[in-house]
């Protein structure tokens, strides 16, 4: 089988990657992504050479492009991904977010074959209370999450219309390895390291609903084998936190694997203005999901985190060339010649 995976240079989906390539031996996996800000090919250095995976860089926009690929199935992460960039400039999430997810629909119609949506709890909006269901109303907020919404509603509407095998996942907030270092727990991570400010925006009091992305993973690879086409699975670990208590947790762990004072990493923390219509809590009902697939996250949050900051210390070559803008050579370097041949 081959699988087309989008944004596979990006965090969620390398993991993906990784995991997939080890689980399924007789995969082949084919990784399409533009290589925004967001997207490293280092993140996949350790598959790279395998002959059951290949590399194309382009956009999913390009509907010539993909007719050219030959694949059996669509599993699609690519997106542009964060909520304080859409605040600055919607139309790239407008962009890659619908207009994207409609071109890769149609390439799925074509050919009739398996589409799974990767999306995202930011759909439902926030909620004071209970838990988002599956069928709890779509009320996004932020422009990020209106767009996310949008290509949910392509998905469902090209399988009402159309017939595609479509699956959607909506997940909760990651974390682990490879995360982009603009998103909280990675900012925290790296800030905590080298004894910059950690912004906290607001009170601190918003509330989000943490899974590793390994976790994520295993359950994406659950709906795709298992999943039933046409439903919609929502995937978390029922973990809410705070921020602020997150934040604390995180830089106290920092502190101790440094060997410093805990309350010099707590001084760290500067709240500042809140996030332009700032969802207050998330929180995720998997039950759907345990049911129809067996699933379970299996990481331990304090464990997660634990893991997170110790490969983050021993990854910081990755985390410099990132904060330098030098991992934007990797693609040229690394791969320029051999595409080309
Ligand atoms: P990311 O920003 O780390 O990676 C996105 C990847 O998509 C990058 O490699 C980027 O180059 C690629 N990409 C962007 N536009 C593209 C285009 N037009 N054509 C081809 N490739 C393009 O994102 P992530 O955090 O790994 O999220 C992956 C998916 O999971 C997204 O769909 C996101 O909405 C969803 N999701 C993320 C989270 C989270 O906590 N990060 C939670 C739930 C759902
Ligand atoms: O510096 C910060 N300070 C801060 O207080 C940053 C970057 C964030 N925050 C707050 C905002 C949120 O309440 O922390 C929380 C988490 O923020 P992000 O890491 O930006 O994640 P969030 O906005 O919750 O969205 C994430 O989860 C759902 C992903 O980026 C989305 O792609 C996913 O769909």
């Amino acid at each position: 089988m081959r699988i087309l995976v989008t944004g596979g240079a990006g965090f969620i989906a390398s993991n993906f990657i990784r995991h997939m390539l080890s689980a399924y031996p007789g995969y082949h996996i084919v990784n399409i992504d533009s290589l925004t800000y967001a997207g490293n090919l280092e993140n996949l250095r350790e598959i790279e050479s395998s002959d059951r995976y290949s590399f194309v860089k382009g956009d999913i926009c390009n509907s010539d492009l993909l007719r050219g690929i030959a694949f059996d199935a669509i599993i699609h992460f690519a997106a542009e991904s964060h909520v304080d960039r859409s605040i600055l400039d919607a139309q790239p999430f407008l962009q890659t977010n619908i207009m994207g997810t409609y071109t890769l629909l149609e390439e799925a119609r074509q050919r009739g074959c398996v589409f799974l949506h990767v999306s995202t709890d930011e759909v439902y909006g926030s909620t004071e209370e209970g838990f988002f269901h599956e069928d709890s109303p779509l009320r996004p907020n932020s422009p990020y999450a209106a767009s996310k919404a949008s290509s949910d509603l392509l998905v469902r509407a090209f399988g009402e219309t159309h017939g595609v095998k479509a699956m959607i996942t909506r997940c909760s907030n990651n974390y682990g390895p490879f995360q982009f270092p603009e998103k909280l727990i990675p900012l925290v991570i790296l800030n905590g390291l080298s004894d910059k400010p950690v912004p906290v925006y607001g009170d601190g009091m918003n509330v989000r609903d943490w899974i590793h992305v390994v976790d994520h993973c295993r359950a994406v690879d659950a709906v795709f084998h298992r999943g039933r086409a046409g439903e919609v699975y929502n995937i978390g670990a029922r973990n809410e936190r705070t921020n602020i208590d997150l934040v604390k947790m995180i830089l106290k762990e920092v502190a101790e694997v440094r060997g410093v004072d805990e309350g010099r990493l707590l001084d760290l923390i500067t709240f500042v203005h809140d996030r332009k219509g700032h969802d207050r809590r998330y929180a995720i009902d998997p039950a759907r999901l345990e049911g129809d697939t067996g699933w379970n996250p299996r990481v331990d949050f304090r464990e997660g985190i634990k893991n997170t900051i110790e490969w983050y210390r021993a990854n910081e070559a990755w985390w410099q060339r990132i904060l330098s803008g030098e991992y934007r050579e990797y693609y040229r370097t690394q791969y320029g010649e051999r595409l080309r041949a």
